[in-house]
């Protein structure tokens, strides 16, 4: 469709937002390589014209000057643009010599944010993980979700099987430690979640948001309820010792299916409302009927996120959440909490339904701190020590793909500092920052308008299922690399073959490997299958689009290559550029289950072992003596640490403003408008005060992914617009035990007049 004031031979191009979970369809309105406008896609079958103010911010990002289009050496201070071919020699030349004297583990690894988000990183990080041959491997997994994936791959048996608010049916919800509103949803890929919230109290369903802010969710709520940053364990383990001691629990259909609700009855048994009421904060009379109500509710989703997860009892909080849901049995059921079925063919539709080899958790130690592995990571709060201290395994050597732990991980100050002694650093990413400022070598990425698109992570964690690929909106420059490319060279140079190695040839290797996994699989629609006819029919669009096109069709609404006329492809999904809607979640239990017992394990030991120290901390703020304590927060216009250097995102008033209730201002002695010092173990900052009393007294809210003013990086908008590093103050010795997550909400400090 044309559109007025545009110039001839503008076209549209759909294309799914990279951004954040939501995963929205946009209209890229296109001239050549220059884009014209963004609009949301009216016609997608899951965003329906959907998108907040970052969709159009795409084409700054596009025209982005400060970007990196090509790439960068560093010699002391200044940097050079150099070609693809001496970027590899370089890397080449600076990294054998470490590997032959200190080994593999003198590498690591550290994945960011939007490797979750472009399939050309997310199916091809992982040649360079294994090329390294390192057990150095972090991710911002470890400051996010990790706590939900170890609780879920303990209980349903791998870490991508977290059940999902069945948004659009359910009758009850109570959000913890989530602000869809403001972040789109997480763990719950839902675009336009305005529109969907409003739909639950529209056919008389109600909302609870468990906040320590009053926020934009909890304004389209029925009830927002203030809970002690940290405590969201003590609060639902309350919860579920009312409903089992009122006899409420109504496990239904699931109860065949379970094991271990005694276990957890025991359990829990001393962790009553009255017990826990002073831990968390909410009155006993409070938890219980929040627990009445939930099981009273015809149908009801209890969703925790990243409040509940980076934190101090982050798998514990997580675990819980799915125990109410089986107790008041909403897991698994239309308007409860579901498990989407994801086309790309996770392990949760892997092998024998039903039945798996469950989760093995700690099956290395990090070298300095002892902190276990999970999911094949160590936790990136481990980054620094690793860095830092000498000895046999000392890393020595860096890459980060599409990451910016100097802001995203805790205690920023020291990991800068850290990274600034290494011997080598490699940095894939789109822009020179806090974090690349380091890097020996930067490679760029393309902008998320030339890549292609598939949410291969989060059709794993949509409230429907639904499938949409879109090929590059705008065509990448002239001699530009997609990423699956760079990584695959960087990964040809660590396992020795030289940083002139055929990509082509290691990409066949790759697709290669895939496609025997898939023939030899007793469960895959094409088991036995002669490879050269399944090789033929495949895209011939090589990288990432190749191995979806393998993944999809084999996956569970595949099209089988024949098997399964109809079933999903690439070339059906390049026919339906507004996507293609699965439907709605359907109960998946039994089938869904990779647990060893082939149950839900309800009661995993190291879970139930971890109350232990839940109840040690009950009994510390039950003693008294609580100081302030500091929490994150998101704003709509901005994403993590790097939209910052988009002008539309950016501009009007600060956002990174310490927020603080009018009582504990008065108390410390700063304004509104004044400025405060924010100390803690880990270091300080100074930030400007804004007075609120949305906040619970006793919490400070700062946001992460500012602090734009290091010396080094080139960025000149967000530099403008710099505000402070909130992760300068974030502890990197607090980790929640079972899942190495690092605790970002809940952290003690001092604020002081500036
Ligand atoms: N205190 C506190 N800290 C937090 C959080 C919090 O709530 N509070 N949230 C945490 C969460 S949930 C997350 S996910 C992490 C995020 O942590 P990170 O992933 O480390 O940080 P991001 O800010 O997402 O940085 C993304 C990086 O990727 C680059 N980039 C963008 N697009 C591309 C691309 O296409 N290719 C390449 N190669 N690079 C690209 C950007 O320039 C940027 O450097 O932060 C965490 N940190
Ligand atoms: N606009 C925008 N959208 C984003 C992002 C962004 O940076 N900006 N980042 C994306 C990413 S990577 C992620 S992971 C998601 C995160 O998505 P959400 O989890 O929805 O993230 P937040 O908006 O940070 O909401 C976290 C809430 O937890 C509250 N909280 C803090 N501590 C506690 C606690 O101890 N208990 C409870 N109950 N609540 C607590 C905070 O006050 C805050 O309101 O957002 C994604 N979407
Ligand atoms: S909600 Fe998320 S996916 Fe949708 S336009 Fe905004 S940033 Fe993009
Ligand atoms: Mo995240």
């Amino acid at each position: 469709m044309a559109h007025d004031d545009e110039p001839a031979g503008t076209v549209s191009r759909f294309h799914t937002c990279p951004l954040c979970e939501a995963n929205c369809n946009l209209e890229v309105r296109v001239r050549g390589r220059e884009v014209v406008s963004i609009r949301g896609d009216e016609q997608d079958v899951f965003s329906r014209g959907y998108m907040c103010p970052k969709g159009p911010a795409l084409a700054g990002l596009q025209s982005d000057p400060d970007r990196l289009r090509s790439p960068m050496v560093r010699d002391g201070s200044t940097w050079r643009e150099v070609g693809w071919d001496e970027a590899f020699a370089e890397v080449e030349r600076r990294l054998l010599p470490i590997l032959e004297r200190h080994g593999r583990s003198s590498a690591g690894v550290y994945l960011g944010n939007p490797s979750a988000h472009h399939v050309s990183l997310g199916l091809y990080s992982r040649a360079l993980v294994h090329a390294l041959g390192t057990h150095t491997v972090c991710s911002a997994s470890t400051v996010d979700q990790m706590p939900k994936q170890v609780s879920s791959g303990l209980v349903f048996g791998t870490a991508l099987s977290v059940p999902v608010p069945d948004l659009d049916r359910t009758a009850h919800l109570v959000v913890l430690g989530g602000n869809p509103m403001v972040s789109n949803g997480s763990l719950m890929t839902a675009p336009d979640v305005k529109s969907r919230l409003r739909a639950i109290r529209a056919r008389g369903g109600r909302i609870v948001v468990v906040d320590p802010r009053r926020t934009r969710t909890s304004e389209e709520a029925d009830e927002h309820v203030f809970v002690r940053p940290g405590t969201d364990a003590m609060l639902l383990a309350g919860m579920a010792h009312a409903i089992l001691a009122e006899g409420l629990a109504r496990p239904g259909r699931l109860a065949e299916h379970l094991s271990g609700l005694a276990e957890v009855e025991r359990a829990l048994a001393d962790l009553s409302p009255e017990a826990v009421e002073d831990g968390c904060g909410v009155p006993a009379a409070t938890i219980r009927r929040l627990a009445r109500e939930l099981a009273a509710a015809p149908s009801a989703a209890v969703y925790g996120r990243i409040g509940t997860c980076t934190q101090e009892f982050g798998t514990l909080a997580s675990w819980l959440v799915d125990v109410l849901n089986v107790l008041t049995g909403n897991l698994d059921r239309p308007g409860g909490a579901m498990f989407p079925r994801s086309a790309t063919g996770p392990a949760n539709t892997q092998g024998e339904p039903g039945r798996g080899k469950g989760v093995r958790l700690g099956r290395w130690k990090s070298r300095v701190r002892g902190a276990a592995e999970a999911f094949g990571e160590i936790p990136v709060a481990c980054l620094a020590e690793e860095i830092e201290t000498p000895g046999e395994g000392q890393l020595r050597a860096l890459f980060t793909v599409a990451g910016n732990p100097a802001l995203s991980t805790p205690n920023g100050g020291r990991l800068s500092r850290a990274f600034a002694s290494l011997e080598l650093m490699v940095s894939l990413d789109i822009y020179l920052n806090e974090t690349t400022r380091h890097a020996h070598v930067i490679f760029p990425g393309l902008s998320g308008l030339e890549q292609p698109h598939f949410p291969f992570a989060f059709t794993s964690l949509s409230v429907r299922n639904f499938a949409r690929y879109s090929r590059p909106a705008v065509e990448p420059p002239p001699g530009a690399m997609p990423e699956w490319r760079t990584l695959l060279r960087l990964a040809a140079i660590a396992s020795g073959q030289g940083a002139a190695a055929d990509t082509d040839a290691l990409d066949d290797f790759v697709f290669e490997q895939q496609l025997g996994r898939a023939l030899s699989s007793a469960h895959s629609p094409i088991h036995g299958r002669d490879a050269s006819e399944i090789r033929a029919a495949t895209s011939s669009v090589r990288g990432p689009e190749r191995l979806l096109d393998l993944a999809i069709r084999t996956g569970p609404w595949g099209d089988g290559y024949g098997a399964r006329p109809g079933g999903l492809s690439i070339a059906k999904l390049l026919e339906h550029p507004h996507g293609v809607d699965l439907g709605p979640l359907e109960p998946r239990i039994p089938e869904v289950l990779r647990t060893p017992s082939g149950k839900i394990e309800l009661a995993p030991e190291p879970l139930l072992a971890d109350l232990d120290r839940l109840r040690a901390r009950l009994r510390e703020v039950r003693a008294g003596g609580a100081g302030m304590v500091l929490v994150g927060r998101r704003d709509l216009r901005s994403n993590n640490s790097w939209m910052h250097n988009v002008e539309s995102l950016v501009s009007g008033r600060a956002r990174c403003t310490l927020h603080l209730h009018p009582e504990d201002a008065r108390r410390i002695g700063v304004a509104d408008g004044g400025s405060a010092r924010v100390r803690s173990r880990a270091g300080e900052v100074v930030a400007p005060v804004e007075l609120t009393d949305g906040i619970m007294p006793g919490v400070a809210s700062l946001p992460h992914g500012w602090g734009h003013d290091e010396q080094g990086s080139r960025m000149s908008v967000a530099r403008a617009h710099a505000g402070v590093n909130s992760n300068r103050l974030a502890d990197e010795a607090a980790i929640d035990p079972l899942s190495g997550n690092a605790v970002l909400n809940g952290i003690p400090v001092e604020i002081a007049p500036a």
